[in-house]
Parts: C-alpha cells; sequence; structure tokens
C-alpha cells in the first residue's frame, strides 16, 4: 500500500502540466525524426541509457530520442502520411512522423520521458499513453485531462515510466476519425534488468482496419461495422514482413488491437504461451499452451514460443481478415452455372469474367482488371503455387542458419526430402489400405421415428 501511495504522490509531484509549449521553447524541440519507407528499420542498440534488448516492429521503426539532463525527450509529430499498404496501393493516412503506425516508443522502466506532441493535421488531436500507468493529467484525454492540442501547436507530457509492459499511443479527440485515418504506435516499456523476460527475437505490430472503396485512397471515416482492409501496421498481406527466426530461438510477438472488432491470431507450427498482457507479465505458472489467442478490441497480448524450422503461417482466423479489398457483398453464385449469360455479358463488356461458379480460388489465379490503387481480394504465390490469401497474413520463417539480428526474408522454406504431401497414385499404393466400397443402398440411413402414440 506504501508503495502505492509513494508512486501516485510522486506522480504528482513530478507532474509537468500538459502545457502549450512556447515559442522560445520551440526553438529547443528536439529534432522530430521522420520516415515514410514501409520496410523494417531492423532493431538497433539504444546510444545511451539504460540498456535494453530492442523489438523488431514489423515494416515499421522505433522513434529515436535525445538524453536531456537523465531525462529521454521524443518528439512526435501528428500528420497527414502515405502508407503504401501493399505494392500496388498507396493510402491517404494520418499517422506521425512521416508513417502510420507512428514510429515504436522504445524506453526503460525507470525512465523520465518527455514526449512532445506537434500537431499538424488540419484538426485538433491530442496522445493517449493506452496502458501506461500516467499522472491523470498526463493520460491525454481532450477535455477530460487536458485541453486539445490545436493544429500549429506543440503540447509536452513528461512521466516516470513504472512498469515493463506492451503498450499503445492512439489519439482521444475525434477518435472515429483519427484512428480510422491510422493514427496510432506501439509504446513499449523494457524491464530494467535486461536478462529479465529475455527472448533472441521480438516482434512487435499493432491491428488496424481500414474502409477504403476500390479505386479509393481514402479511407472512409464515418464506417463503423464494413471495413475492408485489415491491416497489421498498415500493411496487408502480401505486404507484411515475415517474422524471421532461427531454429530453438525464444521468438515473442507482441499484438496490438486498434480496430473495431475482435481478432482470434492463429499461428501454425510451434504451440505458444500467452506470456503478456495490457497489466503486465503473466507469471510462469498461469501460461499455458495456445495455437490461436483472440485479441479484443483495445487489448494487447504477447505470445511466446520456441522456433522450429519451416514456414509457418501466422494469420487471423476469421477468413474474411485474410482477404483484400474488393467487394464482400457479392452474390452466392456457387453452384450457378454462368456460362450462357457470361457470353452475353461478353458483348457488352469484353474483360467481363464470371466467377464464383466452383468457390472463388480463381480469384487468385486469373488476372482480371482491377480498379487503379487497388489489391485484388486473393493474392500471393509461394513455392507450391496461389496462397489466396491479402489482409491479416504472414509468415514464421525459422531456419537453422539465420544469424542473430539478421531479419531479411530467407525466401522459400527447403523441405527434407519425403516430407511434403504430393499427389497419390496407383502405383505408390502397394500396401496402403483403399477406402471401403459403399454399395449404393448402404447410403441410406434409416432411422427409427418414434410415432405420436409410441410408449404409451
Ligand atoms: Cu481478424
Amino acid at each position: 500500500m506504501s508503495n502505492r501511495r509513494t508512486f501516485f504522490k510522486a506522480a504528482g509531484a513530478t507532474m509537468l502540466g500538459a502545457a502549450a509549449v512556447s515559442r522560445a521553447g520551440a526553438a529547443l524541440l528536439p529534432e522530430a525524426a521522420s520516415r515514410d519507407a514501409a520496410t523494417m528499420l531492423p532493431p538497433s542498440t539504444p546510444p545511451n541509457g539504460r540498456p535494453y534488448n530492442p523489438v523488431a516492429t514489423l515494416n515499421g521503426w522505433s522513434l529515436p530520442w535525445r538524453m536531456k539532463d537523465g531525462v529521454k525527450e521524443f518528439h512526435l509529430v501528428a500528420e497527414p502520411v502515405v502508407r503504401e499498404l501493399a505494392p500496388g496501393m498507396k493510402a491517404n493516412l494520418w499517422g506521425y512522423n512521416g508513417s502510420s503506425p507512428g514510429p515504436t516508443i522504445e524506453a526503460v522502466e525507470g525512465d523520465r520521458v518527455r514526449i512532445f506532441v506537434t500537431n499538424k493535421l488540419p484538426e485538433h488531436t491530442n496522445v493517449h499513453w493506452h496502458g501506461v500507468q500516467v499522472p491523470n493529467g498526463m493520460d491525454g484525454v481532450g477535455g477530460l485531462t487536458q485541453p486539445h492540442i490545436p493544429p500549429g501547436k506543440t503540447f509536452v507530457h513528461e512521466f516516470v515510466l513504472q512498469r515493463p509492459g506492451t503498450h499503445m499511443y492512439h489519439p482521444h479527440a475525434d477518435e472515429m476519425v483519427q484512428m480510422a485515418m491510422g493514427m496510432m504506435g506501439l509504446f513499449i516499456i523494457h524491464p530494467k534488468d535486461v536478462r529479465q523476460l529475455r527472448v533472441d527475437r521480438d516482434f512487435a505490430f499493432v491491428m488496424a482496419s481500414y474502409a477504403i472503396a476500390p479505386g479509393a485512397a481514402t479511407p472512409r471515416t464515418s464506417e463503423m461495422t464494413d471495413f475492408n482492409l485489415w491491416a497489421w501496421n498498415s500493411r496487408v498481406f502480401p505486404g507484411i514482413d515475415p517474422l524471421v527466426a532461427r531454429t530453438g530461438d525464444r521468438v515473442r510477438v507482441r499484438i496490438g488491437n486498434l480496430t473495431m472488432t475482435n481478432h482470434p491470431i492463429h499461428m501454425h507450427g510451434p504451440h505458444f504461451e500467452v506470456t503478456g498482457t495490457d497489466g503486465g507479465w503473466v507469471p510462469r505458472s498461469a501460461r499455458w499452451p495456445e495455437v490461436t489467442t483472440d485479441i479484443a478490441v483495445g487489448q494487447m497480448r504477447a505470445i511466446e514460443f520456441d522456433a522450429i524450422a519451416g514456414d509457418w503461417a501466422i494469420h487471423c482466423h476469421k477468413s474474411h481478415h485474410t482477404m483484400g479489398p474488393m467487394s464482400h457483398d457479392a452474390a452466392n453464385l456457387i453452384g450457378v452455372d454462368q456460362s450462357g449469360v457470361a457470353k452475353r455479358i461478353a458483348r457488352l463488356v469484353p474483360d467481363y469474367m464470371s466467377m464464383g461458379s466452383a468457390g472463388m480460388s480463381d480469384m487468385a489465379e486469373m488476372q482480371m482488371p482491377l480498379p487503379e490503387n487497388t489489391l485484388p481480394m486473393m493474392t500471393g504465390e509461394g513455392p507450391f503455387g496461389a496462397l489466396e490469401m491479402g489482409g491479416m497474413f504472414s509468415v514464421v520463417k525459422v531456419r537453422d542458419d539465420v544469424r542473430p539480428g539478421d531479419y531479411r526474408d530467407p525466401g522459400w522454406f527447403k523441405h527434407p526430402p519425403g516430407t511434403v504431401a504430393s499427389e497419390y497414385t496407383v502405383e505408390d499404393g502397394d500396401g496402403v489400405p483403399r477406402a471401403p466400397r459403399i454399395k449404393a443402398d448402404d447410403r441410406t440411413l434409416h432411422v427409427h421415428k418414434p410415432g405420436p402414440h409410441e410408449g404409451h
């Protein structure tokens, strides 16, 4: 109890008002790094301050800081950005420092951080440090704990990081619009003791959803349910970085959810354990093995596993979340013979193709003309053919010979001979039991139905 009281007292005493920085002060602001590339900036050793093991932000980067009198000073700039969601599609989003999501903020338990937020958006904003324990006046809820940050102004936030964990940041101002436009980022607090919670690979991403009509580039911000782009770090398959590890590595994946629905994240191959939640780290004795973990809106989960060689799919298990952005309200044509009508439509629309009669896998292979700046509904080419994926899908690529710190895509897995499923042929069939032959009559199931007076 006394610990808690000390924390809250200290927090109150050291609190600096979330006030607008004066014109004179603005000249002394730390430089705001900016980056618009959607390639991962591999994690690098912190240049000063307490040591920590940095995270790898998929298709992203971490925000540099300036150390000033023992305080880590960060500078976030809220601004419009252009983000490539995957090759072939760019979106007009709002983000921070040139990218959406904004750069990952990494610091260490016990660090005092001072975060400047400059607003270059056309409307007011502010930043809520989602899950980080801060003095109330630093919580970034516009109108409740501080004034909104008007366009053109810079506010400063200062607090001491109390506990290690995986957190997020996002606006608490015109939230529906600003989050639908991609304003979010990760906030990682590393443990003071570098040996604590140590893993070999530590990946991080935050999930976002967008509603961008085919041919358009700006999200529809009034959308509540019908999103058509399901993104990890504002990237969709095949634009999401693979998660590269070496056989036997202890791998952690930190996942935050700022979409408007839950995502059951499923990984093939090694079983994992949920080791972290928004509230901190799960005691070892309380972890349990899992292959899918459901991540609700506003939640964060960290999962860990021991890497096994192979190309293991990792994806959201809602199958429409592993699909691209084309219309999802297509008619159900399974079993419908469209040959006659297709011929007649083709006379009017030469590019017309009928599809869906035998399922939608045709989509992945055929090159149907798409509107500009639009991704196909299903895409991707693997070593054995079409992957038929989109949205929230990537691959955990584990190899025996990956060097520590190397995050480059190692290409497709080379399977040991005789370990790939293949077509069965009669010549292979010696000694293999055949499926029993069923006579037509045996297929009729005879059910005894009780009559109305039976049993009286
Ligand atoms: Cu999902």
